[in-house]
């Protein structure tokens, strides 16, 4: 039956991770996947999420199932946290969300939404953008067109470039992705300026948006990276939103995000969203219940959720000061190459300009770990780290 098939990559990313932990050499360096790590080289349970879990372990008194949405309480957090408590948007009932299985999860359900529900279904994607999207977005039979974004030149984004290919090309009905905040992999984000022209002409050319929030509160602040989309869903009638908890609450591997659809009335909301369900029926049934248990019990005990504000203050204010002193160390080395457009880029990536050999090299001579498009993970230099890393790069670089 299996003969004919032949084994297939895996994802890169995770390749990475294995490679770097078979590597006996003590001062092996992991840049690779996305995940947060402390001063430490660990990625530790938050103290608002050990507490929560203590607090369920006494109440919770039952593992029936949850229903295909999950929990119907969840959906408010999702909706505050993305919008702020006071929109209006939340208040005219225009925006339904589901609890899902991480925002790969929500990527999923509104990818076969998408394919299963707009005429000749295609989506815009950012040139490069996650891994990961690539896959799922062919899953849905959707097909995938980039616009140009991160310029390897300026290190910046190439928004006129942007622009020109999505007017030339863009048709009424499409849908475009865009990251909203801490663009996974470059770390280079859209100005406000630039979110205020790009949905200028999303509502003039009737697109749809998909926006994809996966470090909400790793860039500028938690309602500062949210500023783009908050901008855009007050001017453009329908929308979808896929946000992860993965990053910013540390519970990667419980499962947790939120699928969120708006549109121009509350009823075309809910007929959506009803669509929404059939296809989180044919994919899963139903999310995972304690990554959102957790986040729901922060979100309403206010020392908790102080104390969460603080832990992602906490996170945010670990990767800028880590940007800040790979600039400044890099600048003091023997290096040739500027590197202080690290400085300006957001969350937890930094494409780094290294080329794929520079990266080989990184990797084979030194144990440094970072993927081939030279995207680091900012998160993972430490204090103990640091020195031997810049010496490298200036090293490989010259
Ligand atoms: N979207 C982007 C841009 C990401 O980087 C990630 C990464 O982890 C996700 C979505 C999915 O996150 P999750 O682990 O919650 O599925
Ligand atoms: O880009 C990253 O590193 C994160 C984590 O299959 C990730 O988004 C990477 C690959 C993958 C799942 C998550």
């Amino acid at each position: 039956m299996f003969k004919h098939l032949s084994a297939v990559p895996g994802d890169p990313l995770l390749a990475l991770i294995i490679a770097h932990r078979n590597d006996p050499n003590p001062n092996k360096v992991d840049l690779g996947v996305g995940v947060y790590k402390d001063d430490n080289g660990n990625t530790p349970i938050l103290n608002s999420v050990k507490k929560a879990e203590a607090i369920l372990l006494q109440q919770e008194d039952s593992k029936s199932y949850l229903g295909i949405n999950g929990a119907p309480e969840f959906a408010a957090v999702i909706q505050e946290l993305l919008l702020g408590k006071d929109n209006t948007i939340i208040k005219d009932k225009r925006i339904f969300s589901a609890q899902t299985p991480g925002g790969t999860g929500a990527l999923k359900v509104a990818a076969d939404f998408i394919g299963s529900s707009l005429p000749n279904p295609k989506i815009w994607v950012s040139d490069p953008t996650w891994g990961n999207h690539l896959p799922i977005f062919r899953s849905a039979g959707l097909s995938i067109e980039t616009y140009p974004y991160y310029d390897p030149e300026t290190n910046g984004v190439r928004f006129d470039d942007m622009m020109k290919t999505l007017k030339a090309d863009a048709k009424a009905g499409d849908t475009i992705l865009l990251h909203a905040c801490c663009h996974n992999p470059t770390g280079v984000d859209l100005s406000f300026e630039q979110w205020q022209e790009v949905t200028s002409f999303v509502a003039e050319r009737g697109l749809l948006p998909l926006v994809d929030a996966a470090y909400q509160g790793f860039g500028d602040g938690l309602d500062e990276d949210m500023a783009g989309l908050r901008h855009m869903a007050s001017i453009i009638p329908n929308m979808l939103i896929c946000n992860s908890f993965s990053k910013n609450f540390g519970i990667y591997r419980e499962r947790c995000g939120g699928l969120s659809v708006i549109a121009e009335t509350s009823e075309e909301a809910s007929n959506a969203y009803s669509i929404i369900g059939l296809a989180i029926r044919a994919n899963y049934s139903m999310p995972p219940a304690h990554g959102a248990a957790v986040v729901y019990t922060i979100m309403n005990d206010p020392e908790l959720k102080a104390e969460w504000v603080e832990e992602v203050s906490a996170m945010r204010n670990r990767i800028n000061t880590l940007r800040n002193q790979l600039v400044e160390k890099l600048a003091a080395s023997n290096t040739k190459k500027d590197f202080s457009f690290i400085r300006a880029q957001r969350g937890m990536f930094s494409y780094s300009g290294l080329t794929v050999d520079q990266v080989h090299t990184l990797r084979n001579d030194y144990s440094i770990y970072i993927a081939d498009t030279g995207r680091m993970n900012v998160a993972g230099i430490t204090d103990n780290n640091i020195d031997y890393l810049c010496d490298a790069i200036a090293t490989v670089v010259g």
